[in-house]
């Protein structure tokens, strides 16, 4: 009972990073077909590129996509040296 508990519980975690990884696989091979690359910036989620979940996006974070940092100067719209999830969204959006 316990083992069939413990197989079902390490299985789920394999569905679950399994269920991560495969969007990512994915998503990183439409990016390749893709003729622009502003299109990865429109598949770009807020909460992907917020790694430290602070609720907005600095340009440590924005760093880590080359398409986002080059936007980051004008999409950070009141200067405050970071993005705000709407200054992101109307950024990616306006690209
Ligand atoms: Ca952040
Ligand atoms: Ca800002």
């Amino acid at each position: 009972m316990n083992s069939n508990l413990h197989a079902f519980r390490s299985g789920s975690v394999r569905a679950v990073l399994m269920g991560l990884l495969l969007p990512l696989l994915s998503g990183a091979a439409m990016a390749a077909d893709a003729p622009a690359e502003t299109s990865k910036l429109k598949s770009l989620e807020f909460s992907a590129v917020d790694s430290n979940r602070d609720g907005s996006i600095d340009s440590k974070e924005a760093a880590a996509v080359p398409e986002l940092a080059k936007i980051f100067k004008s999409a950070d719209k009141d200067r405050d040296g970071k993005l705000s999830a709407s200054e992101f969204i109307s950024a990616i959006q306006s690209n």
